[in-house]
């Protein structure tokens, strides 16, 4: 469907054109750009609140700053949208996150306007703080390197590091804080709560009145304006001593809390403060969803990214999936959670900013004090359970595959050398879709399995996580125990099943027979069921083993197969190096077995983005896949 740009939008095909407008024609822009941001997200899906949030921060920067030569940097980057159809990809925006198109983050390699890549939160301080310093170093003075940041973004502990070193850093790095409130879900913690009085504390925000009174000269002034900013600030900093400020104490020069909406002032401060030099922070105030009414009103955290949906009555598209069938994996965690937790008080639910994401919500809404949102902050998340565990409680910490990524140290260090039953419930592992690369789970079978007193399992149904669950939250004085499932739809409409105890490291046996067996692990087993079906079409006998342990594995079944078999086929939705086919290699090198062995999974490259099926397709261990590897490597004679 052709979405066409409003009359100014249409004229845009660079920052440049951007800049040629009146400063009076911005409004207007700004309009243009919120409508076309709602007609494809409507039609085509994708994030949708953060992008209409700072349409007139986006028009703004882009008006005073000389971007792609001046670095702008955005956190996470599910609100650059407005940046990515200003920048040259407005007529191809309607391929955002499908399998081919644009990536629905910025990215380097596909514009010179991405400073950097992102998809992860918190990076974009350390980030634009490296290039400002690089900048330093090579003796460029007129470069300007910005971050935007959300109030979400801000409560990951990296935003602090770059905080830290900012604040001592002589760079000229401008940091704009976009506080909405919101995270994905309400923003948490003690961070928010001074936001919030920060923003409305009246005698703070007469004295910094006064100070915008004198700043709102500064472009008049010319090269004074260091002078004149020095002084204000004295000021400021005597008046303050009474009402310290987070951001000044750390050496960061503080202005806001402005209106994020008002693109003019948008424009007058961001100029001014293009004449400021060394490192500063503003504050700017925005709504998340702002000018489409159905966000603006509604639940901020469904329109987060909404699916598609009907502009005009605000009616979300429901998906096929959720009107029939399975449920998803994370409610059938949510829901899991809550039912152990009801019988066994010493379980504890602990989530880093996903509440709704991972279903956590249900037992935070069920049992309030029992279930946590510790903010954007995996490596806390990991620690804080570590801890809870110290003390006899049973924490369910569940954090995306792709943000676990961020504990590593902290998974080994804080919970697999002081050996403690820590349970890890990584969720969206696999490839998460459209997210793309930053986001998805590929490598957690690789970086767990390594690692001594770890258990590393992965359901291969909706009954198998529930008795990985239920056996996870036994009394065990010892091990971490990770769980891992992919994003979406399990394969069981009767999912509630009673739940019993699986005995840690072993396997099953799903079929038997043949010259060739299938050795597969978590969710993608069904694909090897379906593949095995079609074979039987064709009086194609094959054996089909759901391991459900990566580590420890199950070495009895293991040693039964490679009695049996010569020929195997090892499958995984993660990184094949170092990962679950990996693990069956060694177990054959370590017992003098010689078996012809094909592993399929994740290639060893960046996996690009697309729905899971199309990426399941494109590295071959969908059912057809491997349904072609087993007539490949049955038609062809062993080399063995
Ligand atoms: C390390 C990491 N953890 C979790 C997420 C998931 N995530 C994406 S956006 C988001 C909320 C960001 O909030 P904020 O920075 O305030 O931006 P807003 O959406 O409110 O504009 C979260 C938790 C992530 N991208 N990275």
């Amino acid at each position: 469907m052709l979405i066409v740009p409003g009359k100014l939008l249409a004229g845009i095909n660079s920052p440049e054109d951007v800049k040629k407008l009146d400063q009076a024609q911005l409004v207007q822009l700004c309009d243009e750009l919120r409508h076309f941001i709602i007609d494809n997200v409507s039609v085509y899906g994708g994030h949708f609140g953060a992008s209409l949030g700072v349409v007139e921060l986006t028009v703004a920067l882009h008006y005073i700053f000389n971007t792609p030569y001046d670095q702008l940097v955005w956190d996470v980057g599910h609100q650059a949208y407005g940046h990515k159809i200003l920048t040259g990809r407005r007529d191809s925006f309607h391929t955002n996150r499908l399998y081919g198109g644009l990536s629905g983050f910025p990215k380097r390699s596909e514009s010179e306007y991405d400073a950097f890549g992102v998809g992860h939160s918190s990076t974009s301080i350390s980030a634009a703080l490296g290039m400002a310093a690089a900048s330093r170093y090579l003796k460029i003075e007129d470069k300007q390197h910005i971050a935007v940041i959300g109030d979400g973004a801000m409560t990951g502990g990296m935003a602090f590091e770059g905080l830290n070193h900012a604040g001592v850093s002589d760079t000229n790095i401008l940091i704009i804080l976009n506080d909405n409130c919101m995270a994905i879900d309400p923003n948490v913690g003690a961070l928010k709560d001074y936001l919030t009085d920060i923003t409305t504390s009246k005698a703070y925000n007469k004295l910094k009145d006064e100070a915008w009174n004198v700043l709102g000269k500064l472009s008049n002034f010319g090269k004074s304006a260091q002078e004149i900013v020095s002084k204000v600030e004295t000021g400021i900093k005597a008046a303050l001593l009474s009402q310290s400020n987070l951001f000044e104490s750390l050496n960061l020069r503080y202005f806001g809390p402005v209106d994020g909406h008002d693109v003019n002032h948008l424009v007058t401060v961001l100029n001014d403060l293009k004449h400021i030099k060394g490192p500063k922070i503003l504050h700017c105030i925005t709504t998340k969803g702002k000018g489409y009414g159905p966000a603006e009103k509604g639940n901020a955290t469904t329109w987060h990214a909404p699916g598609t949906f009907d502009k005009i009555t605000g009616e979300i598209h429901k998906k096929v999936f959720e009107q029939k069938q399975a449920p998803k994996y994370q409610d059938v965690f949510g829901h899991t959670l809550v039912e152990l937790a009801k019988a066994n008080d010493k379980i504890i639910g602990i989530t880093p900013a996903m509440p709704s994401g991972s279903s956590m919500n249900i037992m935070m809404k069920e049992m309030p004090e029992r279930a946590i949102d510790v903010g954007i902050a995996e490596q806390h998340a990991v620690t804080y359970s570590a801890g809870l565990a110290t003390q006899g409680l049973i924490p369910f910490c569940n954090i995306y595959s792709t943000f676990m990524q961020r504990a590593y140290d902290q998974v080994i260090h804080d919970v697999c050398i002081q050996n403690l039953p820590v349970n890890f419930c990584l969720d969206r592992a696999g490839f998460a879709g459209a997210d793309g690369p930053t986001h998805h789970g590929a490598y957690d079978l690789a970086f767990f399995r390594c690692l001594p007193n770890m258990i590393v399992s992965a359901p291969m149904n909706e009954a198998e996580l529930r008795n990985l669950m239920f056996t996870a939250q036994l009394p065990r004085k010892e091990k971490a125990f990770s769980i891992r499932y992919p994003r979406g739809q399990g394969v069981m409409p009767n999912w509630q099943t009673a739940m019993v105890e699986i005995e840690i490291g072993t396997a099953r046996k799903l079929q038997g027979g043949g010259e060739l067996a299938i050795l597969t692990i978590g969710h993608v087993g069904n694909y090897a069921v379906e593949a095995c079906k079609h074979l039987a079409k064709s009086n194609v006998e094959i054996g089909h083993f759901d391991m459900r342990f990566v580590k420890p594995l199950d070495e009895r079944m293991l040693h039964e197969i490679f009695s049996e078999y010569r020929k195997i086929i090892t499958v995984e939705d993660g990184g094949l190096q170092g990962g679950f086919g990996s693990a069956i290699l060694e177990f054959m090198a370590d017992n003098n077995y010689h078996a012809e062995i094909k592993r399929l999974g994740i290639p060893d490259r960046v996996v690009e983005h697309g729905e899971q099926h199309e990426l399941h397709e494109e590295c071959g261990f969908d059912a057809k896949g491997i349904e072609r590897a087993v007539v490949e490597m049955l038609e062809f004679s062993t080399r063995v």
